[in-house]
């Protein structure tokens, strides 16, 4: 690691901004990796690599192939795969995941942690979600989850070697005790749990024993982190996992969202990726400030690379940070039917449609600007921020003309129509969160909706209340996604671009000490705040 650099060197929080929930953490050496929980959307369980817990890119995806991952049709939005663990033991990357609508556990290795991984081992013996992986001295493998259970398994079989049984039960009270982790620290067995569910009641205890069994005595202090009933700017604290620095610092990841607007507040962007500092007082973690800007760790950070704005589609695949919904048939994208664009051929018929043609990646910043360059071709597309099959506002374009549609819940509605000279179009969304103000009424943010006319005037063409698109109105574990979509037909997308804007609404360039980190050449940025 590099010298310490001076004291007051800060980073910002979420590392990981945007919907990225769950997280786990391991490190191989200098190199940190972590994956997240992904849902309805495909590929799977994103992978992010850090050499200073501060800067991550995204790598790749763990399930990436339909063979891993099978969404099938009926798959509910918040769906699909839930939280993730990744261990690295012997030498390979273990990754243990539950498809809540495919089958439940199952467990892939890879050597790169890039990709690609193995084809899935069915952990059908595991019943519970958030399956963790921990081995002993002796080598056994022992897979704890949710509730919380144990059981020892054969990680190359999926087979239990063994009955599950219940080793912890969190704090009396406490609801849904879930997220394990298990680990080896010197002599003891620590086991960190979330509990109070993944709302504003979220929170981490732990226990120890002196074996992986248990039995486990609960931390005197827990739980160790929760911000439930604080006014606190990062709320619904909770589901971690603890990692140590080459230093001999500990380090923990943990969920957290940051809600806008007036009451009961609103958080749009889903649970995304903090960290904290933990220190060790009688053989317990203290978790340290939680904060959006953190005392950086004592190392020096690694300049992120700077977030590039725009994707061209040069390249024959898309870059890891695009989502697709449920799965993304070949015949449903290409970046070689119209050579450097993106072009998607329709398949359900509106973003009301789960099976719809959908390319999008992450809104990561409360304030933002999402463009795209389209031709509609004789088809109809556009571009969309999405919460849901329910709860989406887009603007579609077809030959000579724009429609601003929103959907909420059971209201869907054509907001405003314009007619355009016909052939490509630029179309936008700008996204300005709702500055902190005591009106309980207000909203978290607005989500501006228009075209550009050929000289890059920004036409307005309907500007909706942010709130509708958020988890606390849907429900569900997901945040926003912003994405281009075909409807019908052929569509084509020349270029997308994504860009963090301040409070002000102008471009933030983040030139700050905060962490950037991109995904690959010019897909979707990681963390440029
Ligand atoms: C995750 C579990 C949870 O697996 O929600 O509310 C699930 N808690 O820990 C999806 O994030």
């Amino acid at each position: 690691m590099g010298a310490r650099p001076a004291v007051g060197h800060t980073a910002t929080n979420p590392v990981i901004p945007g919907f990225h929930p769950d997280p786990s953490v391991c490190r191989v050496e200098g190199d940190y990796y972590l994956a997240c929980s992904s849902f309805e959307y495909f590929p799977g369980v994103p992978i992010f690599h850090s050499r200073d817990l501060v800067n991550w890119t995204q790598i790749g995806n763990a399930l990436e192939r339909p063979s891993q991952l099978r969404l099938p049709p009926g798959t509910p939005s918040s769906g699909g795969v839930y939280a993730p663990t990744l261990r690295h033991h012997d030498g390979r990357f273990w990754l243990i995941t539950t498809n809540v609508s495919d089958g439940g556990n199952l467990l892939v290795t890879a050597t790169d942690p890039a990709g690609p991984w193995s084809e899935p081992v069915r952990v059908t013996a595991v019943a519970g979600i958030d399956p963790d992986l921990a081995w002993d001295d002796d080598g056994n493998c022992w897979c704890t989850h949710a509730g919380v259970e144990q059981v020892r398994i054969d990680p190359f079989t999926g087979q239990a070697l063994g009955h599950p049984h219940r080793v912890w039960s969190g704090t009396p009270g406490a609801k849904a005790p879930e997220a394990p982790h298990l680990y080896r620290i010197e002599d003891l067995w620590y086991l960190l749990i979330a509990e109070g569910g993944t709302e504003r009641g979220h929170g981490v205890s732990i226990a120890r024993g002196p074996a992986p069994t248990g039995p486990f005595e609960p931390c005197p202090a827990n739980p160790i982190l929760t911000h439930r009933g604080t006014d606190h700017p990062i709320q619904n604290t909770g589901h971690a996992d603890l990692v140590q620095a080459p230093d001999g610092s500990w380090w923990m990841v943990v969920l957290g969202v940051r809600p806008r607007g007036g009451t009961p507040g609103w958080h749009v962007l889903g649970r995304e990726t903090y960290l904290a500092p933990l220190t060790w007082v009688d053989g317990w973690p203290v978790v340290g400030q939680l904060s959006p800007v953190l005392a950086a760790p004592p190392w020096r950070l690694q300049p992120g690379p700077v977030a590039p704005v725009r994707d061209e589609f040069d390249l024959d695949v898309l870059q890891p940070g695009w989502v697709s919904l449920r799965h993304r048939p070949a015949q449903c994208w290409s970046t070689k039917q119209r050579i450097g664009w993106l072009t998607l051929n329709a398949h359900g018929t509106s973003m009301d449609d789960p099976d719809v043609t959908f390319v999008g990646r992450r809104q990561q910043h409360l304030s933002c600007r999402a463009r795209a360059l389209i031709d509609p071709g004789d088809g109809r597309g556009g571009l969309a921020v999405r919460l849901d099959e329910e709860h989406h506002y887009e603007i579609e374009a077809a030959p000579g003309v724009v429609t601003v549609f929103a959907r909420i819940g059971p209201l869907q509605a054509a907001v405003a129509t314009r007619s355009v000279p016909a052939g490509p179009v630029v179309v936008r969304i700008e996204v300005a969160a709702a500055p902190v103000v005591s009106d309980p009424r207000a909203g978290p943010d607005t989500v501006s909706i228009g075209f550009e006319e050929p000289d890059g005037t920004f036409t307005v063409l309907a500007s909706l209340d942010g709130r509708y698109l958020s988890t606390e109105v849907a429900g569900g574990f997901t945040g926003r996604i912003i994405g281009m979509y075909a409807a019908t037909g052929t569509v084509h997308f020349d270029w997308f671009d994504y860009e963090p804007l301040d409070e002000r609404g102008f471009v933030s360039t983040g030139l700050g000490v905060a962490a950037r980190a991109t995904v690959g050449h010019t897909g979707p940025a990681v963390n440029a705040r």
